[in-house]
């Protein structure tokens, strides 16, 4: 009794499709648990920026962005430096490195974070959408404070840790490009292939409504 050359080799096939199958789902499973990971980051970074508002002497205000890559975010007098940068993560005390080893990039409304306060009737002037064009349907949320952005498991466009800045997205990958032209507006979706018609895309990105962060002040006694 023994295998014939073709029972080994059917039992070698099915062997190593099992092993692979093994292996992809082992890799899968561990990109999901960075991908959990970071949107329970961002999560967290949206609850520090509403503690460090409320913290603040005088009238609440937000963090300016970290210009110079020491977590500190940067104020020239009342101003930001610059209103989008590196999430100031020595302020927050959250947000060093993103899930994949990557700084978290931060952009700010300038009348959110000028150290005089903002008040119940101030607009923030960023977008979310779900696609670059940013048409009507496709806005997530508008009028917003704050936007953060993970540059996702391809990271591209992110500065490294070491303070590196990565090759960015291909031309064709308009809506992770969105989301590094410093501009207003940002794009938020699931993750797609290249290919698809934003291209590439696996941006983690999460904002601060004005809303929530009206209703925190209010609850916390800071505003009227
Ligand atoms: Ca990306
Ligand atoms: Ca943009």
């Amino acid at each position: 009794m023994g295998f014939s050359l073709v029972e080994l080799a059917i039992v070698l096939v099915i062997v190593s499709l099992l092993l692979g199958g093994m292996f992809i789902s082992l890799g899968t499973q561990s990109e999901m648990r960075a991908a959990a990971e970071e949107r329970k980051q961002t999560d967290d970074l949206i609850e520090a920026l509403l503690g460090y508002a409320a913290s603040r002497p005088g009238k609440p205000y937000l963090p300016c962005p970290d210009t110079d890559g020491d977590g500190v975010g940067n104020r020239n007098s009342a101003n930001c430096t610059a209103y989008e940068g590196g999430v100031p993560w020595i302020d927050l005390g959250v947000g060093r490195v993103d899930a994949w080893d990557n700084r978290l990039r931060y952009r700010v409304t300038e009348a959110f974070a000028i150290d005089t306060g903002f008040g119940l009737a101030t607009k923030g002037t960023l977008r979310v959408c779900r696609a670059q064009a940013c048409a009507g349907p496709d806005i997530l949320g508008s009028e917003l404070p704050a936007v953060i952005v993970s540059y996702g498991r391809n990271g591209r466009g992110a500065t490294s840790e070491s303070g590196n800045v990565n090759g960015g997205p291909g031309a064709s990958d308009v809506d992770e490009l969105e989301n590094l032209d410093n501009d207003n507006d940002f794009v938020a979706h699931p993750p797609t292939t290249a290919g698809s018609p934003g291209g590439e895309f696996d941006d983690v990105v999460v904002w601060l409504s004005g809303n929530i962060l009206a209703n925190r002040m209010i609850a916390a006694g800071r505003l009227p």
